[in-house]
């Protein structure tokens, strides 16, 4: 049962990575309990960064540890490239990779695109899949086709397609904050969860909980990790998580980066007491 947490990517006021805010928050992440970090997922604005930043993040993050997943997908494939033969030189767990977005595009091209990848990696390759944000489902049967992909991280709400992957003795997680009990408990490798951010001690919470057997409190940790996701959803989700991060670790974790603007003073104020409600530490 792994906690696998999509971290946010913090950026100074005027729009560049801080890197020391990185280190922190990692730090911070892996004392609580956390086993892997996934680096430009979408709370990490993954399709918002260049390669540059990408790989920046990266850096800072495996400067702390190798429990690190690097997302190195793009729609420009030379960079996507780069970035998987740069991962080549280092010890982590794997690359991952949303397929190609926007385009329609045939399956077989998404199938190319993949087992690419894999050719250049000397590095375990997951895949992304995120259809409701992509528009594309890589699911189980491409995987299959594809054959070369050693893990997934799934955000769908439909579990019973994550556990299509399972399936096929790939490493599998989902990465609905609202699924993070049930991929724990249902024997996927584990949860990808954006709320893990601000709320390690939860996920942390739930999983021991259901290792003790005491399924009543895990249920009703997951509603709480459930409710304050939905707070989130109502101001800004993604801008919400920095926010979160400082109010319950202690610590920031920076600003978000335009067109995901920062929350307004009022609304942040808001949102914090409404948080606080919620998660009664
Ligand atoms: C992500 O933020 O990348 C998730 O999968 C939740």
């Amino acid at each position: 049962m792994e906690i696998v947490v999509p971290i946010v990517t913090p950026f100074t006021s005027d729009g560049k990575i801080d890197e020391t805010k990185v280190r922190t928050h990692v730090e911070n992440l892996l004392k609580k309990g956390v086993d892997i970090i996934f680096v430009n997922g979408t709370t990490g604005l993954g399709p918002a960064l260049s390669a540059e930043e990408k790989r920046k993040m990266f850096d800072a993050t495996i400067e702390v540890t190798d429990k690190v997943i690097f997302q190195v997908g793009s729609l420009n494939l030379s960079e996507t490239m780069e970035l998987v033969s740069y991962a080549n030189k280092k010890d982590l767990i794997a690359v991952a990779s949303y397929p190609p977005y926007y385009f329609s595009i045939p399956k077989e091209f998404i199938v190319k695109y993949f087992k690419d990848i894999c050719s250049k990696s000397s590095n375990a390759v997951y895949l992304y899949n995120y259809p409701s944000a992509t528009g594309k489902d890589v699911d189980a049967d491409m995987v299959k086709e594809i054959g070369c992909i050693s893990g997934v991280k799934d955000t769908n709400p439909d579990f019973a397609h994550t556990l299509r992957y399972k399936e096929l003795g790939i490493k599998t997680y989902n990465g609905s904050d609202s699924l993070a009990m049930t991929s724990m408990a249902s024997g996927l490798d584990g949860t990808v969860s954006g709320a893990g951010n601000y709320a390690p001690e939860i996920l942390n919470q739930i999983r021991e909980s259901l290792r003790n057997g005491d399924v009543g409190s895990a249920i009703k940790n997951q509603f709480v990790l459930i409710d304050l996701v939905n707070l989130t959803k109502r101001v800004g989700q993604f801008s919400a998580i920095y926010e979160l991060v400082e109010e319950f670790q202690g610590y920031s974790v920076g600003y978000p980066r335009d067109p995901i603007y920062p929350l307004s003073k009022d609304s942040s104020e808001k949102l914090r007491e409404e948080a606080r409600k919620i998660w009664k530490k």
